[in-house]
């Protein structure tokens, strides 16, 4: 055995030459692993016994993609796309044996190999397009030269990889094989070898990409597929005009034409935002007095108490995860109409092609339906998710103390109430904490596990394991009102609110959020989910522009009045001057003089508040970082992940300007505008918040 490098050795085993990388945790593209897959190559050419060339790759995986912690650094030789050059033309029949991930820099390398196999669970993609970039080392020229432009549009504008049995369809791989790899892929070097078959250069291969030339329709008609997905994103349009490339160009040509869009994404600041929130999402789990050794309790039995859209929702995502729930509701009709907006919910999935009958069956039979909270006797975690009354939480918390198992964890799944308050009602206020779903639970990633000040490590630990389980990003925060995410939310809807008082109208901030990135603007979002949601009439005091709208029976998209009118059937918004003449008159009643309010303004009226509020999140330790932050408002709130969160835009802007601009604000609007403390010190030492990361 040879060790080429301190992560990549060579051994040659029956003729066959086999480079092994093992570059923990992802067999990332790191200079360890280009020198040895370049030096391998080399030396086993020369070897006169080696016949045929294996890559595999050791523990979990292929390689997972270029090293993205090398990107911004200085190029180390040599880069990837020379190594694939070497492996491109190696005169002996090169093998890429796949398991786990082939991901970027990793397909592209196996792509760069003559054959490909790969064992029936690997995965093939091309996911840089969600870092914000496109395959840089010959991936957007190589894979439509194998499974035509068509599908690799798909696999790299949109980037989500596909199965094993998909890439033997489309002949991304020649086989799936089956036990132990290295032997199949042996094995399969020998059938090359005894069958003389030819090397497959795919750089060489242009049959698909030349049928394709001329048809501009191809590309128009991809484009207008993925348009509302991509909106905002530069990543797509460059990831398409480089398979564009592919199929003009000549091969050379096209990775010239590659190097140059991917160099246009690699020095914006849309991929430093994406490759810092893919780490910030990682991080996120990481809490500094939680080891990763700290022990856990085992939880497969979840009681979930309500089945409305909340509990029903938070249901699903337990079953989708295999675990047994028992769900709980006051009423039988209750009970009976959330165990059938589950059932309808799985069928939609079913109806789609993406479960099958018998699945929806198996997931029904995990859920067990009761009206009594004694059936909770024997579960291992409750989520409390009924409605926000600190009272009748109590209640149920008393309630559960004395039903359930003495170390069963018990949660609420309340927005805005005092953790604490409700974990002293019980005997166990250490086996009690948050977790707060976003709605809908069964879709959004986001789940906030908010830490009561004496819940234990063992629980904190636990709950981070399940919300992996159930597949959400979990973000550790701690109590306050609103905890972080809907503490931040708050503040930016004062804003909003006070906005359109000054002269601003619903549709010019709604267009100017939605342009800014987000998903809608905040008075179509709140038609969306009610005007009436916590408002009731009989305390009602006509003392918002929501009371008044709520007052005169318009409760949003629900009855087709809100800020907006809706017609029957239809969720577009449309602007209604009536709802314009009771701005203006409560705004003149309440002193306002009408004023043009720039777009400029709105931006930073909507996304400052969010940086200050952040801040004293920080300030007060409710938060462990400031990238939690913006993990929670990308997954949460619909955060733009190419602006990276709100306190890396913070950063993005410079946080002297935005402490100029809060400052400004306070002299302007009020002393709710006073900035945080600690952005005042960060500035005055030169810091940003990612210095505290
Ligand atoms: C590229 O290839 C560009 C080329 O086209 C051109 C070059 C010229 N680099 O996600 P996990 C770390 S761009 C460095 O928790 P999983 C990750 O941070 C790349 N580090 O595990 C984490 O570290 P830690 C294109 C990486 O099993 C640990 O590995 N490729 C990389 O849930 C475990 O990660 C991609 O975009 C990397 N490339 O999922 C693939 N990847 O333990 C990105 C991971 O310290 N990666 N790490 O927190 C993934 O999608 C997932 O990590 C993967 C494993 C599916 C592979």
């Amino acid at each position: 055995m040879i060790q080429l490098t301190e992560a990549a050795t060579l051994t040659v085993q029956d003729g066959i030459g086999i480079i092994s990388i093992n570059n923990p945790p992802v067999n990332a593209l790191g200079y360890p692993v280009r020198k040895g897959i370049a030096d391998g190559i080399d030396q086993a050419v020369k070897d006169s016994q080696v016949k045929a060339i294996v890559i595999i790759c050791e523990g979990r995986t292929f390689c997972a993609g270029a090293d993205i912690r090398e990107f911004g650094q200085p190029p180390k030789e040599p880069g990837l796309g020379e190594v694939l050059e070497i492996l491109d033309a190696s005169p002996k029949p090169t093998i890429a044996a796949i398991h786990g991930t082939a991901f970027g820099g990793g397909l592209e390398t196996a792509l760069s190999c003559h054959f490909r196999i790969g064992v029936p669970t690997a995965q093939f993609g091309l996911p840089e397009v969600k870092l914000g970039l496109l395959p840089g080392a010959g991936g957007t020229q190589r894979l439509p030269r194998v499974v035509g432009p068509e599908k690799a549009l798909q696999m790299i504008a949109i980037g989500d990889p596909i199965g094993a049995t998909e890439a033997l369809a489309v002949g991304l791989i020649d086989e799936i094989v089956d036990g132990d790899l290295k032997a199949a892929a042996i094995a399969f070097a020998g059938k090359v070898l005894a069958e003389n078959r030819p090397l497959v250069k795919v750089s060489a291969n242009n049959q698909k990409v030349e049928a394709a030339r001329g048809k501009s329709e191809i590309f128009d008609t991809f484009r207008k597929s993925i348009a509302r997905k991509a909106r905002g994103f530069v990543a797509p349009e460059n990831c398409i005009k480089a398979v564009e490339g592919s199929v003009n160009l000549p091969f050379k040509e096209g990775l010239k034409r590659e190097r140059e869009l991917f160099m246009e994404l690699m020095n914006g600041h849309q991929s430093a935002a994406q490759r810092y929130a893919f780490f910030a999402e990682r991080q996120v789990s990481k809490i500094p007095d939680i080891p990763k050794d700290t022990p856990q309790l085992d939880v497969k039995k979840v009681g979930i108490i309500g089945a409305g859209t909340m509990g029903g929702g938070i249901a699903m995502n337990f079953v989708n995860a295999g675990y047994t729930v028992t769900l709980v509701e006051t009423k039988q009709d209750f009970l009976d109409r959330g165990l059938g907006v589950i059932r309808k919910n799985y069928e939609i999935t079913a109806s789609k092609g993406k479960m099958t009958t018998a699945d929806v069956e198996k997931r029904m039979s995990l859920i067990t339906g009761t009206l009594s909270l004694e059936d909770l006797a024997d579960v291992d975690l409750v989520i409390e998710a009924v409605f926000e009354d600190m009272p009748l939480k109590k209640e149920i918390f008393g309630k559960l103390d004395r039903i359930c198992k003495k170390d069963a964890i018990l949660a609420t799944n309340t927005s805005y109430l005092d953790v604490n308050e409700i974990a002293a009602v019980t005997g166990r206020p250490e086996f009690v904490l948050g977790l707060h779903f976003f709605s809908p639970a069964n879709v959004m990633r986001l789940l906030e596990i908010v830490r009561g000040a004496k819940t234990s490590k063992t629980v904190l630990a636990t709950a981070l394991t399940i919300g992996k389980k159930i597949k959400k990003v979990a973000v550790v925060v701690g109590v306050c009102h609103g905890f972080a995410g809907n503490r931040m939310f708050s503040q930016r809807k004062n804003e909003m609110d006070q906005v359109i008082l000054e002269g601003a109208s619903p549709e010019q901030v709604d267009k100017v959020v939605y342009d800014f990135g987000f998903p809608m603007g905040p008075f179509v979002l709140s038609d969306l989910i009610g005007l009436d949601l916590g408002w009731k009439k009989e305390t009602s005091s006509s003392s918002s522009v929501r009371d008044i709208l709520c007052e005169s029976g318009r409760m949003g998209q629900k009855n087709g009045r809100g800020y907006y009118l809706y017609e029957a059937g239809n969720r577009a918004p449309i602007p209604d001057p009536e709802v314009k003449q009771m701005i203006d008159d409560f705004a003149a009643k309440q002193g306002y003089k009408k004023r043009a309010v720039s777009d400029d303004e709105i931006v930073k009226r909507c996304v400052y508040p969010l940086i200050n509020e952040g801040a004293k999140i920080l300030e007060e330790g409710i938060a462990v970082r400031p990238s939690d932050l913006d993990i929670i408002w990308i997954n949460g709130y619909g955060w733009p992940v190419y602006l990276g969160g709100p306190m890396f835009y913070a950063d993005l802007i410079g946080l002297d300007k935005v402490l100029a601009t809060l400052k400004e604000y306070e002299a302007k609007l009020g002393s709710h505008w006073k900035p945080a403390a600690l952005i005042e010190k960060l500035v005055s030492e030169g810091k940003g918040f990612k210095d505290l990361n």
